[in-house]
């Protein structure tokens, strides 16, 4: 069973769900960046004062921001893990790189989950969170488009890289999942 995931996909394609459910299944670490900073925002930290204004108008926080948390986590980390929104673009998968190198645990599979935009739109106005708005929705996916999709690139050059269809039940597509994961 592989141990150490990244999910990567869309905004609004069910990464932070399948996420959730796959990383209790398989006792793994589930980290969030996108969670981490909705707590950092909460919190009124210097941080999250940072990212709130970013995150609300659909851009990516710094990659130095973003890093930092990634770090302070994964040097701790002794059992699986599975990274959920991040890496966001080509500099921070290298950046993620270099860490993983350095505490010998590196990736055993990226799973892409794939859905297609009308879908993408619905399910995120529906959610209704602050960064859910359909202007910010659009202009996130143009920033997934541009900065995000060349890293499915990245990864499938590295021979690390399995597709999932993102269109069904929520149990459906955990079922998806697993399949690739054993
Ligand atoms: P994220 O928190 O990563 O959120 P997301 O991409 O919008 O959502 P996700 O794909 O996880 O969808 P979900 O399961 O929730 O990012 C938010 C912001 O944080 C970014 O725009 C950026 O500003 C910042 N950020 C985060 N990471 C960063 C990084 N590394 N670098 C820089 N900035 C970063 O599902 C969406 C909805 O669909 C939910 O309502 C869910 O209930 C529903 N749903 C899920 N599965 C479904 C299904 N099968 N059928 C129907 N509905 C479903």
């Amino acid at each position: 069973m592989k141990q150490r995931l990244l999910f990567l996909g869309p905004p609004g394609v069910g990464k932070g769900t399948q996420a959730e459910l796959i990383s209790k299944t398989h006792n793994l670490l589930h980290l969030s960046t996108g969670d981490l900073l909705r707590q950092e925002v909460k919190a009124g930290s210097q941080l999250g004062k940072q990212a709130e204004v970013l995150m609300n108008s659909g851009e990516l926080v710094s990659d130095e921001l973003v890093l930092s948390i990634v770090e302070n986590k994964l040097n701790t980390q002794s059992q699986g893990w599975l990274l959920d929104g991040f890496p966001r673009n080509v500099n921070q998968a290298k950046a993620l790189e270099d860490l993983l190198k350095k505490i010998h645990q590196p990736i055993e599979l990226v799973v892409l989950l794939e859905l297609r935009n009308e879908l993408l739109i619905e399910r995120l106005i529906s959610r209704g969170r602050a960064d859910d708005t359909e202007a910010v929705v659009r202009h996130r996916l143009e920033v997934y488009r541009e900065k995000t999709a060349p890293l499915i690139d990245f990864y499938s050059n590295k021979g690390l890289l399995k597709s999932v269809n993102g269109d069904g039940s929520i149990v459906d597509i955990q079922n998806r999942i697993m399949e690739i994961l054993s």
